[in-house]
């Protein structure tokens, strides 16, 4: 499908500000996204002594057309619902959320910290991001892996993971769409994940 026919159809959706109803499905044809995406739930509010980082990381849905996201993302995939240390991902369907997946190992992320813990910012940061990344807005997008939402006590933030680290043009290209996208004036920056496995290191 034509990414202005995704767009527009998202654009229409988020002006109803409703989910589709049943009714409207059945006579429209389904609106098909340019690629799958995955949503990606991990609550990490009560971790299991000694279990690993990923062990309550789960796969929730994959979707492929604007009605299913439009449904998904208002009935379940709101972060300001989520208790602190709980993450929702975005990411391309076959790239897991981590690290070691292929896709993300030689990357690393843009990050946007929301002021003061604005539930009604994060809300709003999200769902702008998640329409931008399935509308397929960015040049790059073949170079974006996917969007987390993190909850926490001290500050909510989202950050976008990339599939380059060291591609300076492609980066700095997604961290100004993001920025323009998101209308903020609040800096944004970018880590490796080679530096955020560094930096936790303890002894
Ligand atoms: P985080 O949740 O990405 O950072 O990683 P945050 O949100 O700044 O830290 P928090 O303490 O507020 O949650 C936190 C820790 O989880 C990392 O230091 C790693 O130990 C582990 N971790 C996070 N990620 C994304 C990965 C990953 O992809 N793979 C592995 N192996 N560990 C990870």
């Amino acid at each position: 499908m034509a990414t202005e026919n995704v767009n527009e159809a998202l654009a229409a959706a988020a002006a109803a500000a409703e989910v589709p109803t049943t009714e409207s499905t059945e006579k429209q044809q389904p609106h098909k996204l340019e690629r799958k995406w995955c949503f990606w739930f991990d609550n990490q509010s009560k971790p299991k002594q000694g279990a690993a980082w990923g062990a309550s990381l789960r796969k929730a849905c994959t979707f492929d057309t604007v009605e299913d996201f439009w449904g998904l993302h208002e009935s379940i995939f709101i972060p300001s619902k989520l208790t602190p240390n709980a993450d929702i991902h975005l990411f391309k369907a076959g790239v897991e959320p981590k690290w070691e997946d292929p896709e993300c190992a030689d990357g690393g992320k843009w990050t946007y910290v929301v002021a003061n813990n604005r539930k009604q910012a994060l809300d709003k940061a999200w769902l702008e991001t998640l329409m931008a990344l399935i509308g397929e807005q960015f040049d790059e997008a073949d170079e974006i892996c996917g969007v987390v939402a993190s909850v926490r006590q001290k500050q909510d933030k989202l950050s976008l993971w990339t599939r380059t680290k060291s591609n300076e043009a492609v980066l700095m290209g997604i961290g100004k769409k993001w920025k323009e996208l998101l209308d903020v004036t609040d800096k944004i920056s970018f880590t490796n994940h080679d530096d955020s496995r560094r930096s936790r290191f303890t002894v």
